[in-house]
Order: structure tokens, then sequence, then C-alpha cells
């Protein structure tokens, strides 16, 4: 039987998370990954948006946008909150650290990189002040709700930033978002994914 295919640079990047909540899921995909080379001479001219990633479906129709992605796996998953509150802070935690993803791209490109810093340090810092206001104590989840698709998102910015960009962000100076990173990192379905990790 076909099985989704969900395509990505081999990173973490903007599919980890889905990665992780398919994992969690227990639902099968091929995860196709390819290099920066193969992106430009063969997997730009297939993505539907000229970006990656996206998630080719059974039914030969396809999913872009990392965010939706996330949420298709959630869904099926069992990762999304059910109860309002908890909802609207899934949601308030991803948005939040969506505004994050913005100066990564001159540590990428080499440019600007000081001025970058300073930004990514200013939006981290927000972040982990909006996060550590509903946080749960208990778990150190992003809301009372249990593991969600928001601490598979802001396990997977911090996962890529901390191994790709030590020196751009460090961990210490966002305690709430380490505790989550660190919750994430110690749910059993998380440690499993690492340690059969490509
Ligand atoms: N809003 C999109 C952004 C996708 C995006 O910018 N992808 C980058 C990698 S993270 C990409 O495909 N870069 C290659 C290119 O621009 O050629 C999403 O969240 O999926």
């Amino acid at each position: 039987m076909a099985i989704p295919t969900l395509y990505y640079f081999d990173a973490p990047g903007r599919a980890e998370a889905s990665r992780l909540a398919f994992h969690i899921g227990g639902l099968g995909i091929k995860d196709q990954r390819f290099t920066h080379e193969q992106w430009g001479t063969e997997y730009k001219a297939k993505a539907p948006t000229g970006l990656a990633p996206w998630l080719d479906l059974e039914d030969g129709s396809y999913i872009v946008e990392s965010k939706a992605i996330l949420m298709y796996a959630a869904s099926k998953a069992g990762l999304i909150p059910k109860d309002p509150l908890d909802a609207a802070t899934a949601e308030q935690t991803c948005s939040i650290m969506e505004a994050c993803f913005g100066p990564i791209r001159s540590f990428f490109m080499n440019t600007e990189v000081e001025k970058a810093k300073v930004e990514l340090a200013e939006k981290l810092a927000v972040a982990d002040k909006v996060i550590a206001s509903r946080q749960s104590e208990s778990t150190g989840f992003t809301s009372n709700a249990g593991l969600s698709y928001a601490d598979l998102f802001v396990f997977a910015f911090v996962y890529g930033m901390t191994t790709r960009f030590p020196d751009a962000m460090k961990i210490e100076n966002y305690p709430h978002l380490k505790k989550v990173h660190d919750a994430v990192k110690a749910h059993p379905k998380v440690a499993e994914y690492y340690k059969s990790r490509p």
C-alpha cells in the first residue's frame, strides 16, 4: 500500500516537528531527505511551491506549508488539545515561535549575523516569557494538555538551532524553552525516534 512521502532537506528545520508527530502517532511515512545539491538539481522542480517541506499523499494530492503538514500529522496522532484554552495556547506558542524563524536566514546566508543574533535573542525572550505564562509546572509542556504539536514545534526549533547554530542560541538563556525541549526529548516515543533516526 502506498504511504505518504514527506520531502525535506536532511536537517531538522521545518520538517522535524512533523516527522516526530508522524512517529509518535505510529503513522508510517516515507521520510524523503535530500542534500542542498540534490535540492537544486532534482527536488526544487518537483516541489509544488518550489519550497520544502511538502507531503505527497496516497491519493496523489499534496500538502504544502510546514505548519499545515504538522496539523495533519498532529490531528492523526491525537496531538491537538481539545480544551479551548489549551488549543489557543498551542496556537499562541506556534505563532510566537514562528516569529523566531525570521532572523535565521541570516545565519544560513552568513550575512548581518550579529544583527540577526540580537533580533533572535529579543524574539526568543518574548517566546520564553509567553510560554512561561501557561507552561505546566509538572510536565514542562506548553500547556496542561500534555504533549501537543506546539511542544514538538518548540522542540524542533530549539533542536535545530542548538545543533546547527549553537553560537546563535544559548539555551540556558531561555529556561522555559529549555524545559519544553527537555520534556519532549524525554518523551519515550521521541527518545525512541532519535535512537533509530537515520
Ligand atoms: N512557509 C513555508 C516556508 C518554506 C521554506 O522557506 N522552505 C525553505 C527551507 S526551510 C526552502 O525550501 N528553501 C529552499 C529554496 O528557497 O529554494 C513553510 O513553513 O513550509
